[in-house]
């Protein structure tokens, strides 16, 4: 969903804000590939930054944008990490991740940054999350996690494979399951239920967690800090 132009717009407003020297957490999804690809532009133009990937896809991206990468484990801290969202509560700062089943790096390399820029199109903005929440999960615990989240007024769905047979498996090796819980009043308690739920690698709340977002639209971008 969402237009090109308006993720692009929001995606290279995020890029303009890297400074020389930065250590930047790539994101994951087609509006974070647009911050990306700006990025690997800047660093052709000479920009001197280390990127930190949150997925296969985005590691391969910037390989191919020719940006300069390291691991987590290598360098102490990121100073912003860019990267979009599936639903984003402009209020707050909330927002649901997941859809490409990279939460768990996602909200690993969120949680080292100084900065946490979300990219996002006018689409993904609402009033309350309504959005099902993606769950990583050991692939042997899926139907424990079903009965779990069941019980916490969730309705679990296996994410199946689009172009291989049986479900997603993640850059992890495990299973991801999209629980719909209708509109999320209080998406703090749901996450801290969701994290004691034994099996569970990671969910896709990411609660107040944007200190700055750009949202485009097909004619401009705004971008607001928290
Ligand atoms: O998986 C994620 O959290 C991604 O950021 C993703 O959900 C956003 O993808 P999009 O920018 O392609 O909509």
């Amino acid at each position: 969903g969402g237009s090109d132009a308006a993720k692009r717009r929001a995606g290279e407003a995020a890029a303009d804000t890297v400074e020389p020297g930065m250590v930047v957490g790539l994101g994951t999804g087609s509006t974070a590939a647009y911050a990306i690809e700006a990025l690997g532009d800047a660093v052709d133009d000479g920009l001197d930054i280390v990127g930190v990937p949150t997925s296969f896809g985005a590691r391969q991206r910037a390989i191919d944008c020719g940006i300069p990468l390291c691991s987590l484990d290598e360098i102490d801290g990121i100073d912003i990490v860019i990267d979009g969202a599936d639903q984003f509560v402009r209020d707050t700062g909330s927002c649901i991740k997941g859809g490409g089943a990279a939460h768990s790096r996602e909200k690993l390399v969120a949680s080292a940054a100084e900065t946490v820029h979300l990219v996002v199109d006018e689409t993904k903005l609402t009033d309350a999350l309504d959005h099902p929440v993606p769950l990583e999960v050991l692939p042997d615990a899926h139907t424990v996690v079903a009965d779990a989240v069941r019980s916490l007024g969730g309705e679990p769905t296996l994410r199946d494979a689009a172009n291989k047979d049986g479900p997603v498996v993640t850059d992890n090796g495990n299973l991801v399951c999209d629980v719909d819980f209708g509109t999320i009043s209080d998406p703090a308690s749901i996450a801290t239920h969701l994290s004691a739920v034994t099996g569970v690698v990671e969910h896709g709340l990411f609660v107040e967690c944007a200190t700055t977002v750009s949202v485009g639209q097909a004619d401009g971008v705004s971008t607001t800090t928290y």
